[in-house]
């Protein structure tokens, strides 16, 4: 028994042993060493066509294993990944000026190549036929690589591709027919190339796709309606071509949808409400087009579109803004400006607390719901807004958070509102070129601040009030600073004299807007020194200066300058 136990102990140590050596040896292989001689001589020579005066590629030494070359993955000893981005490697600036050989010539050696990605290199070539042996691929990357000509008949040999990124080249002519062989596919990035003619129509066949980009190039036609295909499509982008006539509602039944940009191209017609219960669908950008209709939304109780960002600008939409656009979830962004919306602002819009709301260049009435300084910003410029009171009130849970506010260029009149003293988070205001008046009776204005213009205490950017009838004296506080930067007064009925009170009043002014005034006397000698040393806008136009003019080339960032239209005498500038 004894004897046997022992054999036996020595015979499981052989087999272990021998199990052992075999694992070590298999390791050796799949921790990536001992690259394939055919794969090492193919890096090689694509190594000897680039221009490599920064040292990149210094480790390709064909004395070392291939495997352990800068940006060379192997498997089993074979080169199954190889990515360069000399560009954004530091201390690599090999950018533009990278390549001299024949690209491509021995890619296609890489026959166990699973992913390529090569950017940033200029290559001027075409998409080599040699890549057509890569039956392995499945990530084929060649970003801003300077590629001309068609994509070649050869790619569809390789059925295993998943992602095909060719953005940022000089590409052409479109997708080959044969393109329907691959039935991995979920990503084709063409974005930034010049490809012209129809949508190709092998895009419909390729239902595993999840993401087409095909953005800023030059595509004519229509969208097919087959389109509808493409049940796993998430992202769909052709933001910048020339597609024209409608945008097919069959493309609401692809229920996958996150993101569509149909952006800058020349559909027309209405859109569907549908687009709005996409159950995943954050991105809608159809802005710059010549869409038209009334917007559709769904009703209150149905379902709405995880929303984050709405582009409807630049198109001729009409009708009245739907009061249900209140109803998306959490914060977006809403661009309906440039359009044709009349009607005035629902209140439901302050649900988009922390949002962004820009309705400028519509002929929207009425007056400012005080619900939508939940919103972070929100413009309204040249609209037909006439209504100065209140609409509401300053929401006092927190949620008074706006910092800028455009309503300029519309005909609110009255005396200044009070509520927008209430806006505490305001940085920037724009009320230019309405009919607002400055009620100063009962204060004492000599020598200091309208109480109105305590918002300038808050604003630290920016306020524009040009072109009302304030009618009031240069604002000039000692015990008031105002943080502001840019400070637009044209044509605000101002009187008094410049004193240096103002200017210890506007520390931070740099673009200072005076004119059209009527502001007299003669400038303080020392004015230059006064104004915020980065002055670099000073309009003191059209008012009734008097006097020498102060040595303003010792502002050393004046760029615009505009004394015309006083009584100054000459002096030195
Ligand atoms: C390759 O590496 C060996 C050893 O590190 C070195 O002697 C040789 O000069 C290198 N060759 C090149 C072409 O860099
Ligand atoms: C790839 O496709 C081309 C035709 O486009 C064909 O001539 C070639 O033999 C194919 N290569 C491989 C390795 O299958
Ligand atoms: C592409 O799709 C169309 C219509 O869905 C079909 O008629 C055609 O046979 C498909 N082509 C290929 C190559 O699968
Ligand atoms: C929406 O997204 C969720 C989470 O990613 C996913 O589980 C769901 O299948 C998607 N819905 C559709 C219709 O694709
Ligand atoms: C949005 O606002 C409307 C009216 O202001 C209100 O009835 C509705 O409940 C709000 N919806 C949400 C989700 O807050
Ligand atoms: C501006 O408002 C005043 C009343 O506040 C009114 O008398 C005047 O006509 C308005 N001017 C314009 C141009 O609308
Ligand atoms: C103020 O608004 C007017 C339009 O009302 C505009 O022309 C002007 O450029 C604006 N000022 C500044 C400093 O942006
Ligand atoms: C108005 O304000 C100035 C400066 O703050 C002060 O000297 C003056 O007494 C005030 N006049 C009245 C009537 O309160
Ligand atoms: C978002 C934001 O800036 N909120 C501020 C608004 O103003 C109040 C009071 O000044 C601050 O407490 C908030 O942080």
């Amino acid at each position: 028994m004894a004897h046997y136990s022992v054999r036996s102990c020595t015979w499981w140590w052989f087999v272990g042993l021998s199990t052992l050596l075999h694992v070590l040896n298999n390791a050796r292989f799949t921790t990536g060493q001992m690259c394939a001689f055919q794969d090492a001589a193919a890096l090689l020579e694509f190594k000897a066509g680039f221009i490599d005066k920064a040292g990149y590629f210094s480790n390709w030494n064909g004395s070392t294993d291939c495997c352990s070359w800068q940006g060379v993955t192997c498997a089993l000893g074979r080169v199954v990944e190889l990515r360069i981005n000399a560009f954004f490697t530091p201390g690599f600036p090999i950018r533009d000026t990278g390549y001299a050989g024949h690209f491509g010539a021995t890619l296609g050696d890489l026959t166990a190549l699973q992913r390529l990605k090569i950017e940033n290199v200029r290559f001027n070539a075409e998409i080599p036929q040699s890549l057509g042996k890569l039956l392995n691929l499945e990530h084929l990357k060649l970003r801003g690589a300077g590629l001309l000509g068609t994509i070649p008949e050869c790619l569809c040999n390789l059925t295993k591709i998943k992602i095909l990124d060719l953005t940022e080249n000089a590409i052409s002519v479109t997708l080959p027919p044969c393109a329907s062989a691959w039935k991995e596919i979920t990503a084709i990035r063409l974005a930034a190339n010049q490809l012209s003619g129809v949508i190709p129509k092998v895009l419909a066949n390729l239902s595993t796709l999840m993401e087409l980009d095909i953005a800023e190039n030059g595509l004519v036609g229509v969208i097919p309606s087959n389109f509808r295909e493409l049940q796993k499509l998430e992202v769909l982008s052709f933001s910048g071509n020339a597609l024209s006539s409608y945008i097919p509602s069959t493309l609401t039944e692809i229920k996958s949808l996150r993101i569509v940009a149909l952006d800058r191209n020349r559909f027309t017609g209405g859109i569907s409400s549908w687009w709005y219960r996409l159950e995943n669908l954050t991105d809608l950008r159809l802005n710059d087009n010549e869409l038209s209709g009334p917007m559709f939304l769904p009703e209150w109780t149905e379902a709405f579109a995880p929303l984050r960002t709405l582009y409807l600008q630049n198109n001729k939409f009409c009708g009245s803004i739907p009061e249900t656009l209140g109803n998306f979830q959490g914060t977006l962004t809403i661009d309906l400006s440039n359009n044709e919306f009349t009607g005035t602002i629902p209140e439901s819009l302050g649900n988009n607390t922390y949002g962004t709301l820009i309705l400028s260049d519509n002929q929207l009435s009425g007056g400012f719901p005080l619900s939508l300084t939940r919103l972070q910003t929100v413009r309204i410029n040249r609209n037909n807004l006439d209504e100065l009171t209140a609409i509401g009130s300053v929401p006092t849970d927190g949620f008074n958070v706006i910092s800028e506010l455009g309503l300029g260029e519309n005909r609110l009149a009255g005396p200044w509102p009070t509520w927008i003293t209430e806006l505490v988070n305001l940085t920037s205001l724009d009320i230019s070129s309405n009919n607002i008046s400055m009620d100063l009776s009962g204060t004492n204005i000599t020598g200091s601040i309208p109480i109105a213009l305590e918002i300038l205490k808050t604003l630290d950017y920016s306020l524009n009030a040009s072109h009302n009838p304030l009618n009031i004296p240069i604002p000039c506080g000692d015990d008031f600073v105002a943080n502001v930067g840019i400070l637009d007064l044209t044509e605000t009925g101002l009187t008094g004299t410049l004193e240096s009170c103002f200017f210890r009043s506007f520390p931070l002014v740099s673009s200072l807007y005076l004119g059209e005034n009527q502001l007299g006397g003669e400038l303080p000698s020392d004015m230059p020194a006064l104004l915020n040393p980065t002055t670099n806008i000073l309009d003191l136009s059209n008012n009734r200066f008097v006097g020498r003019v102060p040595r303003f080339s010792e502002l050393e960032f004046l760029m615009y300058l505009d004394l015309l239209g006083n009584s100054f005498q000459f002096g030195p500038l």
